[in-house]
């Protein structure tokens, strides 16, 4: 095992990676910018090192200025969190060539996985269902107007350095597809660089599906059963659950198996998540393949009682994992949502300030991930997510009926949250009964 790492993120993740570091014995340099500065949980860190200002691309985005704090702070690895350079292949490459231990995997895998039309090959060859679509880039409009009239429309455009949803248009008919695809061009030029664009059937009123796997470099790769993250606002994730309520234990297994299937043929080592599309008929498609560890991996922890961090770190460092598939049970219901600094009545719109009351939830069965306490203030440089409140219960009815108290117990005051938007959402009988689509926010919440 490591005896020293650098944490290259902030807020709540990189406090959950101190916590996985120190039960394992291994010491945690944290990285911060000037407007993290005061945050408590350096606190706990074995050392801080201040990487510059606020503006992400001068701290947390600058490959130069973390490198240098890995040098400085003499580690072995760097753990990249969510966001910033987690997905970021170059930088995976330049901590190689510095010897030092990307905690994630290979640079190959993350660029190969990073190019959604390479990813459908992929699982193609490993015999997955994927979404009917073009076999690769398509060229021109004549071409994507070929291809959706043999698929059919509804069809949905995609960027091939996508993936969150930008990039992406919808089109009913050849008319309103060259309009999409120009728009789509021009959307994936802007945010990626890069205008390649692929075209799918369009599934409508689908679930949102993924898989948790975590492989080692000895070839053993096992999956931690799946999430259920339909309930999405403009492409973010608000609450998540495991298991998916919509499936049985045979579609489960199915999925589980394709999810590995993916990863085997991607020769991916360490922990990553594969995404599926689930359609009215509970048949699931290929989507794409995340390579970090992922906001929601908490309710995978609660139902499988495994710490995903540390599994990371164990097999960055080499080590095999000492687990069957058998072996990985999981039991119970849990749900996460995510409290951001937004308010819910003004469209979310982020409601960064200073933190006068904290009262978080507690009991049975209840946990908290958050870098917060009274008197911090949330920043407005940074994403709004503040807390995730998870609960593990036996049963889904339960989990929501304890989620609703906890919801009710926090206080965070006097910024706005997401926590009544949540409620809202847990009171909801569609919700309940687990009859939910992607569409279901914008229906209910607005
Ligand atoms: C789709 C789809 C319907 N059909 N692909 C959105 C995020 C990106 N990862 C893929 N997304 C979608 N791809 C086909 N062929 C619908 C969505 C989609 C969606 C997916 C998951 C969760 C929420 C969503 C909200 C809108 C659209």
């Amino acid at each position: 095992m490591f005896s020293r790492i650098l944490i290259a993120n902030r807020g709540e993740i990189a406090l959950r990676i101190i916590r996985a570091c120190h039960e394992l014995g291994v010491e945690a340099v944290v990285v911060y910018s000037e407007a993290d500065a005061d945050a408590e949980y350096l606190q706990l860190a074995d050392d801080a090192i201040c990487i510059g200002p606020a503006k992400p691309t001068d701290s947390y985005l600058s490959i130069p200025r973390i490198i240098s704090a890995a040098e400085i702070a003499d580690v072995q690895a760097v753990h990249p969190g969510y966001g910033f350079l987690a997905e970021n292949a170059h930088f995976a490459e330049v901590c190689a060539e510095c010897g030092i231990a990307f905690i994630g995997p290979t640079p190959e895998s993350m660029h190969l996985l990073g190019d959604k039309i390479a990813a459908r090959d992929l699982a193609n060859r490993a015999r997955v269902f994927v979404i009917p679509g073009s076999e690769g880039a398509i060229e021109d409009e004549a071409e994507a107007i070929k291809i959706a009239n043999k698929i059919g429309y509804p069809v949905i455009i995609k960027a091939a350095a996508g993936g969150g949803g930008r990039g992406m248009r919808v089109a009913h008919n050849d008319i309103t597809l060259r309009g999409a695809l120009g728009a789509a061009r021009a959307e994936a030029e802007a945010t990626f660089k890069n205008g390649v664009l692929y075209v799918e059937k369009f599934i409508s009123e689908p679930r949102h599906v993924e898989v948790q796997v975590v492989a080692d470099r000895a070839g053993n790769a096992l999956h931690f059963y799946e999430r259920d993250c339909t309930i999405q606002r403009r492409h973010q994730k608000l609450i998540e659950e495991s298991p998916c309520p919509a499936i049985d234990e045979k579609t489960r297994e199915e999925l589980c198996k394709a999810a590995l299937r993916v990863v085997k043929e991607a020769n991916y080592v360490n922990a990553g998540t594969v995404e599926f599309l689930l359609d009215k008929d509970n048949r699931f498609y290929f989507m794409e393949v995340n390579t970090r560890i992922q906001v929601e991996h908490p309710v995978t922890e609660m139902v499988t009682d495994h710490d995903l961090i540390k599994w990371q770190l164990k097999i960055a460092s080499g080590q095999t994992i000492d687990l069957r598939q058998k072996d990985i049970k999981h039991s119970g219901v849990a749900i996460e949502c995510r409290i951001n600094a937004e308010d819910p009545a003004n469209n979310f719109a982020p409601c960064p300030g200073t933190i006068s009351k904290f009262i978080p939830p507690g009991g049975m069965g209840v946990r908290v991930d958050t870098h917060l306490h009274q008197g911090c203030t949330v920043s407005p440089h940074y994403d709004s997510m503040v807390s995730k409140l998870i609960v593990h219960k036996k049963t889904r009815e339960e989990a929501i009926t304890t989620m609703k108290q906890a919801l009710r117990e926090f206080k965070i005051e006097p910024i706005k949250t997401t926590i009544p938007a949540c409620l809202q959402i847990l009171s909801n009988s569609e919700y309940a009964k687990g009859q939910i689509d992607t569409s279901f926010v914008e229906r209910y919440i607005g």
